[in-house]
């Protein structure tokens, strides 16, 4: 069959090309930033010399897998008084598209006193002109007012913001139970899908209270103040609202089998429930917290990492379907600097030490290393996890999160046999440390484009910040 009409800007040659469902070898044909044909041989009387207008990329022995999808990303977030994010939307961009990346969900916190409407203009204005790859964001409700959940909510819904993320935790930003129940309601209206941070404030702050009171303020001491039942607790409560006015939601971060047979439970009632895991959960532990001097600081998150146990339920739950989301959590923080973990307040006790960990880098590779490389889970499962169902649960999907004629070529090149130990020193967000490193990986992402053009090309960051903000459709779980 001659494809001699077919004109490209690009073709990827020689690679196996793979997507949730898939694994085929054939070349991938781009024109105009999106995925034009899949076939053998697209580039059959072409060469790459100089003259051809086409540039041709060989992917001998690589795979061509979609970029991946963080949705879950925080960056210049404001995180209290005298607190510092340590990534900007340059940044964090820049430091995801190295680690394989092509889209971001970040978080568009409502700020108190302001609607969503000022709050995302604020976003935008720190996003604008500065992403490698593509950005949407998330709604954080903090004020579930009338206008907020009757006005402001539909309309932006409407606008392409379709996804809202609740806090069951942190004073000030948690939503009491009838709060989260009108959030739920309003997002049920207008089909906005609910993201909720689920651990107990309430018993959490009795806890920290009581480790201080005991002269308990190192950082070890965050992790038993946030225990699995207070997790466990909050998801419980969290499905029974979302059961209460039957509307679907996502349980972000989730850290431990027991909050895992929560959400399962609630599938069996018939509930439309998604579940997301992180890579401090398969790869950290609460005796990270317990390190020499101030060292445990580097570790603090919510929830915080648990035991081996907890680390090998959530295998389990990557591996057998309880989990559909694999995302960073990235929230990054300086570790040796006053505005960040080793603020003046956090040296003197853990609650003050900012939650959150640097990840959006090192996602793609651990996940590829520990669960491809391991036969934990399929190429194609890691595929689903990391890119494909976050595009269909966030309203992406098919422009973006799978290899299909028409989609944005959002595309990393994968050399599934590098070897890579992580250290800080290779990475390229804004901290100054990692907590996954000396982690030895095998399979890293070598080449990286987002509709079309490259980002990041044999370890070189290339071109300008092109990277596009998404409107974004409802989600698959609620249409
Ligand atoms: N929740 C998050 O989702 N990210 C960082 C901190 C937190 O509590
Ligand atoms: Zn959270
Ligand atoms: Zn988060």
């Amino acid at each position: 069959m001659s494809l001699g009409a077919q004109t490209f800007d690009t073709i990827i040659v020689n690679g196996t090309v793979v997507t949730a469902s898939d694994t085929m070898r054939c070349d991938v044909g781009i024109r105009g930033g999106r995925i034009v044909a899949l076939a053998e041989g697209l580039a059959e009387g072409l060469s790459a010399g100089a003259g051809s207008a086409v540039e041709i990329i060989d992917a001998t022995g690589r795979l061509v897998l979609p970029g991946g999808i963080d949705s879950h990303v925080h960056l210049d977030q404001p995180s209290g008084e005298g607190i510092v994010m340590a990534d900007d939307f340059e940044s964090g961009t820049r430091s995801a598209a190295f680690g394989g990346n092509t889209t971001v969900l970040t978080f568009c916190m409502q700020e108190k006193g302001k609607g969503l409407r000022q709050s995302l203009k604020d976003y935008h204005a720190k996003a604008e002109g500065k992403c490698h790859i593509d950005v949407g964001f998330h709604l954080v409700v903090t004020e579930p007012t009338a206008d907020v959940l009757g006005q402001e909510m539909p309309a932006l819904v409407e606008d392409g913001y379709t996804s809202i993320k609740v806090f069951m935790t942190y004073e000030g930003l948690r939503l009491r139970d009838d709060e989260i129940l009108a959030t739920l309601d309003a997002a049920r209206g207008c089909g906005a899908l609910v993201m909720v941070h689920c651990e107990n404030e309430d018993a959490i702050r009795y806890l920290i209270g009581r480790h201080e009171a005991a002269g308990e303020t190192a950082p070890k001491f965050h992790a038993s103040s946030r225990p699995v039942a207070a997790e466990r607790e909050a998801t419980h409560r969290a499905l029974s609202l979302a059961e209460i006015v039957d509307v679907p939601i996502v349980i972000v971060h989730v850290s431990n089998r027991e909050a895992m047979e929560e959400i399962e439970r609630a599938r069996q009632r018939g509930s439309k429930v998604a579940g997301e895991t992180c890579p401090q959960y398969l790869f950290l532990t609460a005796d990270d917290l317990d390190l020499a001097g101030m060292d445990g600081a580097k570790y603090v998150c919510s929830p915080p990492p648990r035991d081996k146990a907890s680390q090998d339920a959530c295998w389990d739950g990557l591996e057998r379907g309880v989990f559909d989301l694999f995302s960073s959590d990235h929230c990054p923080f300086r570790f040796e600097d006053d505005q960040g973990k080793l603020n003046e307040k956090g040296k003197r006790s853990f609650r003050w030490i900012p939650n959150g960990i640097p990840g959006v880098e090192t996602r793609l590779p651990l996940l590829f290393s520990e669960g491809v490389g391991k036969g934990r889970i399929d190429i194609n499962r890691f595929v689903a996890l990391t890119s494909t169902n976050h595009a269909k649960l966030y309203g992406l999907y098919p422009r973006k999160g799978t290899i299909a004629i028409g989609a944005d070529a959002d595309i990393a090149i994968w050399d599934p046999a590098r070897e890579v130990v992580i250290d800080n020193d290779i990475l390229h967000h804004g901290a100054d440390y990692t907590p996954f490193a000396g982690i030895k990986v095998t399979g890293w992402p070598v080449e990286v484009m987002v509709r079309g053009k490259r980002v990041v090309s044999n370890g070189q960051l290339v071109g300008q910040a092109q990277g596009q903000y998404l409107a974004r459709d409802r989600s698959a779980l609620v249409r």
